[in-house]
């Protein structure tokens, strides 16, 4: 689990990131799929063009419930445990991609917020999107 100074970089820079949930996630969405080409094939239904509808929607999305995340770092299995049924029983997404979206959303974060975005917060993200990532696949069977 996150430590308390952990848990402060979290929140520190979700403060920033959180007013712009859709452009950045559109951001993280489209660093995925250019440089993991294979992540495409779940958003056949996309259009994944740059800066997309599709792409800002979802991203806003994704980035939302990383921001509800982090409102329950003691408590992620609760808080995503809706959403981890979604991923285990409908949307069966590889688990090996979950590490995948995690660097492109906390490369988007370095770009956007570099003086805050140091190693050890980046080291905080890491650990928080993994958390995330381990509740989201705990449930495939
Ligand atoms: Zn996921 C969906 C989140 C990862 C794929 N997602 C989703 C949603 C959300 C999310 C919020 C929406 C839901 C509703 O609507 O209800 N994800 C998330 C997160 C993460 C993820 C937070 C991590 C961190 N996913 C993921 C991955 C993938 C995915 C990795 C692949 C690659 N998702 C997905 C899909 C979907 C989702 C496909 C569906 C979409 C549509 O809309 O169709």
């Amino acid at each position: 689990l996150l430590s308390e100074a952990e848990k402060a970089a979290v929140l520190s820079i979700w403060a920033k990131a959180s007013g712009n949930v859709n452009a950045l996630g559109a951001e993280a969405l489209e660093r995925l799929f250019l440089s993991y080409p294979q992540t495409k094939t779940y958003f056949s239904h996309f259009d994944l063009s740059s800066g997309s509808h599709d792409l800002q929607v979802h991203g806003g999305k994704v980035l939302g419930a990383i921001g509800e995340a982090a409102q329950h770092l003691d408590n992620l299995d609760a808080a995503l445990s809706k959403l981890s049924d979604l991923h285990a029983y409908n949307l069966r997404v590889d688990p090996g991609n979950f590490r995948l979206l995690s660097h492109a959303i906390e490369v988007t974060l370095a770009v956007h917020f570099p003086d805050d975005f140091d190693a050890t917060a980046q080291a905080a993200w890491d650990k928080f999107l993994a958390a995330i990532s381990t509740v989201l696949t705990s449930k495939y069977r």
